[in-house]
């Protein structure tokens, strides 16, 4: 058996399971909203990170529907939590192969169609070297689902080859600042100035500028200081299924 066909069958079988982490809006000092991280709870070979699956479903044609599964799991995950009396943002990861497909906007157009949440709760995360893969196709996809009321988050940001005369062009409403620039931003001067620059370019360019991988209490200070506007990462809460998740909301504030 190879992980490829039994992660055909996990999607048909709901193995996959979606894991939210909180996203906290540091001025209002409010959750905002959530990442949707995926996780495969194998049978056999217990709980599975996405690093060693995603990839696999890029290469074996399987990512359009695990896309399709995750989507639809996040839109009524967030909706869910509307119903409930909380209003939070969702965010949700595509891979490369998923924007470069042009049927996607309108399998997104359906998926969103059918859930009753409005489409501006949702954001799909894309990084930087996504971005980059095939500029002008790309581009084109990602236009076509900001059309649709949907935000558009350029993750991990620093680390991959933007052109800023390509990012200029592009319909996003937010930046994230990749985690390796904050894990040393206090003791880094360079990493320090890094996240300061990063804070500066998305707020010049009218973007959001958010921040992940805060692990301790000088950090969420420091970012704060630095005007910051959403940050991210255990010290807030770590990824957690959607009951531990509710469970975690009702003791935040
Ligand atoms: O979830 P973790 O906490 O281990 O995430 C590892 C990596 O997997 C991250 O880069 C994250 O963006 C990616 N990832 C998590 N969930 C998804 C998903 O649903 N789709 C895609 N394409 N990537 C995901
Ligand atoms: O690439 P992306 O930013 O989507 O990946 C999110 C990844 O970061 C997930 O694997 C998630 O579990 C992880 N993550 C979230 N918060 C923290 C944190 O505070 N520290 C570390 N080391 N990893 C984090
Ligand atoms: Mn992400
Ligand atoms: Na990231």
């Amino acid at each position: 058996h190879s992980l490829s066909s039994e992660l055909r069958a996990a999607i048909e079988e709901d193995q996959l399971v979606l894991h939210l982490q909180p996203i906290v809006d540091i001025a209002a000092d409010r959750v905002q909203g959530v990442e949707a991280l995926v996780r495969w709870q194998h049978p056999r070979r217990g709980l599975i990170m996405p690093g060693d699956f995603i990839p696999r479903a890029e290469r074996s044609g399987l990512i359009s529907e695990l896309s399709n599964w995750v989507l639809k799991r996040a839109l009524s995950s967030a909706a869910d939590l509307h119903a409930a009396g909380w209003p939070l943002g969702i965010s949700v990861n595509l891979s490369a192969r998923t924007l470069l497909d042009p049927h996607f906007p309108d399998a997104l157009a359906e998926l969103l169609a059918a859930v009753d949440l409005p489409s501006r709760y949702l954001t799909v995360e894309i990084t930087e070297d996504t971005l980059m893969a095939d500029q002008q196709r790309t581009l084109d996809v990602v236009t076509r689902v900001a059309n649709m009321g949907v935000h558009i988050s350029i993750d991990d940001f620093g680390t991959g080859y933007s052109q800023l005369a390509y990012l200029k062009r592009l319909p996003a409403s937010e930046i994230k600042i990749d985690r390796s620039f904050v894990e040393d931003m206090l003791v880094s001067r360079t990493d320090l100035s890094i996240v300061q620059a990063t804070i500066g370019l998305a707020h010049a360019l009218e973007l959001r500028a958010v921040a992940e991988g805060i692990e301790t209490e000088s950090q969420a200070e420091r970012l704060r200081q630095l005007g910051c506007d959403y940050m991210q990462g255990y010290y807030i809460g770590r990824p957690m299924p959607e009951d531990k998740f509710r469970d975690w909301l009702g003791a935040w504030d």
